[in-house]
């Protein structure tokens, strides 16, 4: 790579204030030493324009023929419209939202099948937004062979997107950034090392299928183990974690049984083989305070954690009195609640105001299993959002696969057995395996699959160990016997 593209990209970085060093946490949910973020770009119209005159000049020196030039959005789209503007190529936009509403058109501007379009972007970790606008030109019948990226952050990206048939083509990479500003007294050169090393250690690596294209994926899936020690991980996060690690287990039993004596036997036969005990407290015929009491020494016996699946939907203030009021008093014996995101974020603030001082945790409902939910895409995406706003009570979800990357959040799904399809009423099944090793999801949470068996530990213990080999496969780690 020429010096004069990588000093000219690192004063413009400079310039807008787009690089920091320090300690952050990526959208991914990693720490990093160095952040970028070309969103400012636009407050500084000298430096946008000579962006902007670099990404297409690289293009040029590409030798690249195309017909029309899509920026990623947001932060690539005052660059693809100064491209297109002073070098006369039709443009076209990308919609980030609106995904489900099927009417609306995921790209503007007039499409023209068959023809070839250039995608710009500023930065490129994985190369997931590229291949994400990608796809959505391709739908439109468009060709995507290139794109050209202002920053590659070198960490697997151009091999990602290669296996999917678009060269990245890169006005200069992080390193080479670095050593431009290392060399001008910027940046001391320990911190270059810092970053050169995190470069390295956090590179999307390529996982072979069936023999075909490799598809990537982060290299490292964090173990349950290290998950439970990451900064600011929710302390009943931390002790479901260990615990799970401890007892080899990411079964919750949804005990879902209308007899207290019988709650109670499966608590007890169960216990060693889950990490949480799920109820619906309300659908018990004969509810006393004994029983939660004898339910929490079982809990503590056998260390799970007890979940009420009370499923809050309403204010914050008369959530906050279902919670810790009425005949079951919730707050004072689970350990794990949850709430759907539907009335807003007071429903979280009100729960927390109870249960924070408890150190009791809260999970969204981001999906759910059922025929038809609409909890999907914006709703899903707002209810993660939701969490991440609220981590101190919120460490997870209740969801069909992983919502969120960040580490410290738990991902429980509910509809599964190991036979799959559903019931009459709507509920869907996936198997343990579906739900843990492809779907990345942490635990999977049974109710029929094992109440309905004639041997309800030998069931538990199937399930216990299909997951397990689920989260083991994800690891790398052959299964266990
Ligand atoms: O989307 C959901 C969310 C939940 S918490 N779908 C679900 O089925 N659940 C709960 O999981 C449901 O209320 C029930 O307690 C359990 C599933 O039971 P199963 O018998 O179908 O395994």
């Amino acid at each position: 790579m020429a010096a004069g593209p990588a000093a000219a990209v690192a004063a413009a970085l400079s310039g807008a204030g787009a690089l920091r060093f320090g300690h952050f946490v990526l959208k991914s949910g990693r720490s990093s030493p160095v952040y970028i973020d070309l969103r400012g770009l636009v407050s500084h119209p000298r430096l946008l324009r000579q962006v902007a005159g670099l990404l297409f000049q690289a293009a040029r020196d590409a030798g690249l023929e195309y017909d029309c030039v899509c920026g990623v959005p947001y932060t690539a789209l005052p660059l693809a419209t100064i491209i297109c503007s002073e070098n006369e190529v039709p443009m076209l936009i990308r919609r980030k939202e609106g995904k489900d509403y099927g009417t609306k058109r995921m790209v503007e501007g007039t499409i023209n099948p068959g023809e070839t379009c250039l995608i710009i972007e500023d930065v490129v970790t994985s190369g997931s937004s590229v291949l994400e606008t990608a796809e959505a030109l391709q739908k439109e019948g468009l060709k995507v062979t290139d794109a050209i990226v202002l920053l590659d952050r070198e960490q697997g990206g151009k091999a990602r997107l290669a296996e999917h048939g678009i060269r990245l083509h890169s006005v200069c990479t992080l390193s080479g950034v670095l050593e431009i500003l290392q060399q001008q007294g910027e940046v001391a050169a320990e911190m270059v090392e810092k970053v050169k090393k995190f470069i390295e250690g956090n590179v999307f690596e390529a996982v072979a299928q069936n023999g075909a294209a490799p598809v990537k994926r982060p290299c490292k899936e964090l173990s349950f183990s290290t998950r439970a020690q990451l900064p600011g991980v929710h302390p009943i996060a931390a002790r479901l974690l260990m615990l799970m690690e401890k007892k080899h287990t990411n079964l919750c039993l949804s005990a879902d049984v209308t007899s207290s004596k019988e709650l109670l036997q499966l608590a007890a036969a169960l216990g060693p083989s889950i990490c949480i005990l799920k109820t619906h407290i309300d659908i018990l015929n004969d509810f006393t305070h004994e029983v939660v009491k004898e339910l929490r020494r079982l809990a503590d016996q056998h260390e799970f954690l007890i979940f009420e699946d009370r499923k809050f939907a309403d204010i914050g203030n008369t959530v906050k009195h279902q919670y810790e009021g009425g005949v079951f008093r919730i707050a004072s014996w689970a350990d794990i609640v949850n709430a759907h995101a539907v009335p807003g974020a007071g429903v979280v603030k009100g729960l927390k105001a109870a249960g924070l001082p408890l150190q009791r945790g809260c999970l969204l409902v981001a999906e759910m299993s059922s025929q038809g939910s609409l909890a999907t895409g914006e709703y899903t995406k707002a209810a993660v959002q939701m969490a991440e706003d609220n981590s101190d009570f919120v460490f997870g979800f209740i969801c069909g696969s992983r919502v969120s990357n960040k580490p410290e959040f738990l991902h429980l799904t509910p509809g599964v057995q190991l036979q799959t399809g559903g019931d009459n009423l709507g509920q869907q099944y996936l198997s343990p395996k579906e739900v843990i090793g492809e779907k990345g999801s942490d635990i999977i949470i049974v109710g029929r699959g094992i109440l309905a068996a004639s041997d309800r530990l030998q069931e538990a213990e199937k399930y216990r160990k299909a997951a397990w080999e689920g989260y083991m496969s994800r690891l790398g780690v052959p299964a266990e016997d």
